[in-house]
Formats: C-alpha cells, sequence, structure tokens
C-alpha cells in the first residue's frame, strides 16, 4: 500500500497519564513503520459518556504508514497492551487507549474496525486536540475539523496542560 496519513486519538485516565501518551507515541515510531508527522498538545479533558471516573489526558496525532489500516490498528493495540492496558469495562478508565480517527478519502466497515470514527465527531476530547494539528482537514461530514469543532459546545471544559 502506498503511504497514506491517519489521525489518531490517544487517551489515558490511570497513572502517569502524560508520560503514558508520550511512551505510546514513541513506541508507534520504534515500530519503524509509523512515523508521526503531528503531534498536539496534551489536554485534560472530563470523562464523556462514563462521566464517574478520573479525569483524562488526551493528544492527537497525524501518522503517516504503508500499512493496511487494520494492520495499524493491530500495532497501535500492540502498544495498549505493552503499556500495561487491560481492558475494564466499555467506556471505562483504561491506561492507555488508541483510536483510529479518520484517514482522508478512505472508509473502512469491518469488525474491527470502523472509518471515520463513528463518534469523533461529537467528542470535544477528540476535536479540541484534532483541529489544533489539522484545522483545515475536512471530515466526513464535508466541514473541516475547525468548523466541526466549533459547533461544539463542551469544547470549553478541554483544558490545554
Ligand atoms: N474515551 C472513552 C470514553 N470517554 N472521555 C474522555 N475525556 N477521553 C477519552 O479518551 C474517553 C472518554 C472511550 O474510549
Ligand atoms: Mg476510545
Ligand atoms: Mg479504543
Amino acid at each position: 500500500m502506498t503511504e497514506y496519513i491517519c489521525y489518531i486519538s490517544l487517551g489515558a485516565n490511570l497513572g502517569d497519564k502524560i508520560h503514558t501518551l508520550k511512551r505510546a507515541l514513541s513506541l508507534l515510531e520504534a515500530s519503524g513503520k509509523i512515523h508521526a508527522s503531528g503531534i498536539s498538545s496534551m489536554y485534560e479533558t472530563p470523562p464523556w459518556g462514563k462521566t464517574d471516573q478520573p479525569a483524562f489526558v488526551n493528544c492527537a496525532a497525524a501518522v503517516r504508514t504503508a500499512l493496511q489500516p487494520i494492520e495499524l490498528l493491530h500495532v497501535c493495540q500492540a502498544v495498549e497492551e505493552q503499556l500495561g492496558r487491560v481492558r475494564h469495562e466499555h467506556w471505562g478508565a483504561r491506561t492507555l487507549d488508541i483510536d483510529l480517527l479518520y484517514i482522508p478519502g478512505m472508509t473502512v466497515a469491518g469488525n474491527e474496525l470502523t472509518l471515520p470514527h463513528p463518534y469523533m465527531l461529537e467528542r470535544a476530547f477528540v476535536m479540541v486536540p484534532l483541529a489544533e494539528i489539522a484545522p483545515e482537514l475536512v471530515l466526513g461530514n464535508g466541514l473541516t475539523a475547525a468548523e466541526c469543532l466549533a459547533g461544539l459546545d463542551d469544547k470549553d471544559e478541554i483544558k490545554k496542560l
């Protein structure tokens, strides 16, 4: 496959969150097959969905790779495991979560992976970091990341660290 860019979201709400996200980005690079071409700031974000859990730290990255999207997902899952992720409950606390968000011009509809990420546009913890690194990126709804973010009212609760 020729190289393409995939936008990803990283999150943690247990342990040394910032350290974990930085380690995760270096482990993705260390695979030799994934190159981060843009990394957002780190943001402290209130838990979304299941609200009785610790605050998250989230960031976003643009990664360049020639792996198939599903192979990219598997490398991300291996990094999650390497950094001690144990899967507890759906939307619950986690040491590390890496989600694939969006690959310009590509959709994926499989058992393991759906692209664009079905909830990305509703989540300020995803859209604030994404709009920082790619404000002009046109997303699945035809609007730019910055335009999508402007429509989210909980964006003010996202704090840059
Ligand atoms: N991830 C979830 C559910 N809720 N909330 C925040 N703030 N950040 C996350 O990364 C997050 C969440 C499921 O993966
Ligand atoms: Mg997630
Ligand atoms: Mg995930």
